[in-house]
C-alpha cells in the first residue's frame, strides 16, 4: 500500500524540500501550510509525481486544525506519517526586551500547533497500532544561546514532547523521533527579523546546511525497516561547531 504523509510548513524552507524528496520516492502528499497560493503551485508541481492534497490552516489554531483534519477526502485519511515542521523564530532579543507577541507566536506555533496537529492524528495511528512521527526540533532544543530564550524555549519543549511521545506510543509501535537542525538557509531569518535587513548576513561568509540536506535526512528516517526507529538526529553544517560557533570567512 502507498505511504501517506502529512506535512506541516510545507510552503517553504524544510517542509517544502521534504515535499519534493518524499514525491520523489512515490509518497501519497497532505501538505499544509497557511499561504494558499504557495500550497496550490507546490500541488501543481508535486502531482506529476504522486497524489497530493494540500491544507490551508493556521497550526496554532486548534478548531482549524481538527477541521482541516477531518476534511480529509478518503484517499488520504490513513496517514502513515507525520512530519511536525511546521514552525519560527519571531525576534531575537534579550528576555528583558522581548516582545510578548513574538513569544506567543513561537510558543503557539512551535509548541502547541505540534501539539493540536499530533492529537489530531495520534487516533488513527494508536487504532492502526501503527505510524512514525517526526518532530522538527532544532540545534536550539539542545543549546540555548544569548538572545535565544524562548525561541530555544520552544525548541526544548519539542525535544521534550518528542521523548515523552516516545514513551507514550511505544506499546503502539508508533516511532517518534526528532530531527534538529542548526543554521538552514530558508525564510527562517525573514521571519525572525520580520524582513528586516540583519538576516541579510545570517547566512554569509559560510555554506550554511540547505533544506535539501534536512529532507534527505527526513527521508532517510521514514525508510529504515520496521524495526529500526532514528530517535534524534542532531545536524549542523561543516562550519557551524555549536549553537554560537560559527567559522565565517
Ligand atoms: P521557513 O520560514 O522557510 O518555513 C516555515 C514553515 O512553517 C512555512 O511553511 C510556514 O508556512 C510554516 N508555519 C509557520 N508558522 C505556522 C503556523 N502558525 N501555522 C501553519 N504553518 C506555519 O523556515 P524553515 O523551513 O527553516 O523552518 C521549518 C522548521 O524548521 C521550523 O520548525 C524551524 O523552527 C525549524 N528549524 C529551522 C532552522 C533554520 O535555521 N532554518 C534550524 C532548525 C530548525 P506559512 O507561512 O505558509 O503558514
Ligand atoms: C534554527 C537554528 O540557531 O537560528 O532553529 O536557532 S538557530
Amino acid at each position: 500500500m502507498k505511504t501517506t504523509a502529512l506535512i506541516t510548513g510545507a510552503t517553504s524552507g524544510i517542509g517544502e524540500a521534504t515535499a519534493h524528496e518524499f514525491a520523489k520516492k512515490g509518497i501519497r502528499l497532505i501538505l499544509c501550510g497557511r499561504r494558499l497560493e504557495r500550497l496550490k503551485q507546490l500541488q501543481n508541481t508535486l502531482k506529476k509525481l504522486t497524489d497530493v492534497h494540500i491544507l490551508d490552516f493556521d497550526v496554532s489554531d486548534k478548531n482549524a486544525v481538527l477541521k482541516a483534519i477531518t476534511s480529509l477526502p478518503s484517499k488520504f485519511q490513513h496517514i502513515d506519517v507525520l512530519i511536525n515542521n511546521a514552525g519560527n523564530a519571531h525576534g531575537l532579543d534579550p528576555i528583558e526586551k522581548g516582545s510578548i507577541d513574538d513569544w506567543d507566536a513561537m510558543m503557539d506555533s512551535n509548541v502547541k500547533g505540534l501539539l493540536y496537529v499530533s492529537k489530531a492524528i495520534i487516533p488513527q495511528m494508536t487504532e492502526r497500532k501503527s505510524g512514525h512521527i517526526i518532530n522538527i526540533g532544532s540545534s536550539a532544543g539542545k543549546e540555548v544561546y544569548p538572545k535565544g530564550n524562548v525561541y530555544c524555549g520552544s525548541k526544548h519543549a519539542v525535544l521534550a514532547i518528542t521523548e515523552g511521545m516516545r514513551i507514550d506510543l511505544n506499546p503502539y509501535g508508533i516511532k517518534v523521533g526528532a530531527v534538529n537542525p542548526g543554521l538552514v538557509e530558508t525564510e527562517f531569518s525573514k521571519v525572525r527579523f520580520k524582513g528586516g535587513k540583519e538576516a541579510d548576513s545570517v547566512y554569509s561568509g559560510f555554506k550554511a546546511l540547505q533544506a535539501q540536506d534536512v529532507a534527505e535526512v527526513i527521508y532517510f528516517a521514514i525508510s529504515r525497516p520496521p524495526h529500526v526507529n532514528i530517535a534524534d538526529v542532531l545536524m549542523f553544517c561543516t562550519a557551524q561547531a555549536n549553537s554560537t560557533i560559527v567559522n565565517k570567512t
